[in-house]
């Protein structure tokens, strides 16, 4: 194999302040508990746990509009910022557990400090590209995008929290697979910045195959660059991840999400990744749970060179009898 990642970090991010369900704090370690750690030592990686991130809960955080924690989340995602930084700058690639999607704000922020010229593949059900003035919820999760674009800095208010960072991102860079629950304002948005995006119709029409070969024409074409893929465990059809706080029917087949993952791992680019919206405290029970943090885990290893086709790691001949 040409493209592997010399090493793995593994940064969890127990929090969620992004929206209003509890629970999803808890997603990193049900996503440990699944066998991440073992999976990709088996995948042969060094894996350097950084374990949890300890993110402080500020006690005067008042609502910013209709906006809740704008303080906390804007800390919190500092924090991972930083974290996410100094692991891709000592040279790993980095899978970041979420928690719930708000944390994409730190993660490609800090992965856009060591590469500047990154790009980012968003799969998800949901654009999460408004703004608060569009927002209807004012959760942060359905927002992390919006932080991130330059063509939106003059439609973002100053938010509390987020004076430590400047959107850097072109809409350019970024294409989404997956949507299937998007707000008016966000389709207005994905309209007017002339964003690539693929919804579940799209995945039905084109099939994923062409789905990930216009992906890669539109973000690699012109050059070779570090992929941050933000995977929002809900991109899934609930009857694959139940345990996530905003499921939506109609989503992505066992198949397709893995296909999506090995597609970027063949690229050799994906530099980090997102694993996000794992919400233990929602599955109906305990088999619900574990079925959908064991399905993080199989789009984790994938993304990092796990194959169905298989690998022969330990074998150079056939062996033979005596
Ligand atoms: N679009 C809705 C909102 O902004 O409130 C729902 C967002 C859900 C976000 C999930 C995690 O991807
Ligand atoms: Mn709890
Ligand atoms: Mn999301
Ligand atoms: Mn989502």
């Amino acid at each position: 194999q040409q493209h592997r990642a010399q090493s793995v970090a593994i940064l969890g991010a127990p929090f969620f302040k992004g929206q209003k369900r509890r629970g999803v704090e808890h997603g990193p370690k049900a996503i440990r508990d699944a066998g991440l750690v073992g999976r990709l030592s088996s995948l042969d990686y060094p894996v350097h746990d950084f374990g949890d991130l300890n993110f402080q809960d500020l006690d005067k955080d008042e609502h910013f509009m209709h906006v809740p924690f704008p303080r906390t989340v804007g800390r919190a995602n500092q924090l991972l910022s930083s974290a996410v930084s100094r692991a891709v700058g000592a040279g790993h690639t980095c899978v970041m557990l979420g928690g719930d999607h708000s944390l994409a704000i730190g993660s490609v922020e800090g992965h856009a400090q060591q590469c500047p010229n990154l790009c980012l593949i968003w799969v998800d059900a949901h654009a999460d590209i408004n703004t608060p003035l569009t927002s209807p919820s004012g959760n942060l999760h359905g927002q992390s995008v919006a932080f991130l674009l330059k063509e939106l800095r003059d439609k973002m208010p100053d938010i509390p929290g987020f004076s430590w960072m400047k959107p850097f991102l072109s809409s350019t860079d970024l294409v989404y697979i997956g949507l299937r629950d998007v707000d008016p304002g966000e389709h207005y948005i994905l309209k007017n910045l002339g964003i690539q995006y693929f919804t579940m119709r799209d995945i039905d029409r084109l099939g994923i195959h062409r789905v990930m070969e216009v992906t890669f024409d539109h973000l690699l074409a012109r050059k070779q660059r570090p992929i941050h893929l933000s995977f929002d465990i809900d991109a899934f059809d609930p009857s694959l991840a139940p345990a996530t706080g905003t499921p939506v029917n109609g989503g992505l087949t066992y198949r397709e999400g893995i296909y999506i993952t090995e597609e970027i791992h063949n690229t050799g680019l994906l530099s980090v990744m997102d694993l996000v919206e794992v919400n233990p405290a929602l599955g109906s029970n305990r088999e619900a749970v574990e079925a959908t943090a064991g399905l993080a885990v199989d789009v984790i290893a994938s993304s990092l060179g796990q194959t169905r086709e298989g690998a022969h790691v330990a074998f150079q001949e056939i062996p033979s009898p005596t």
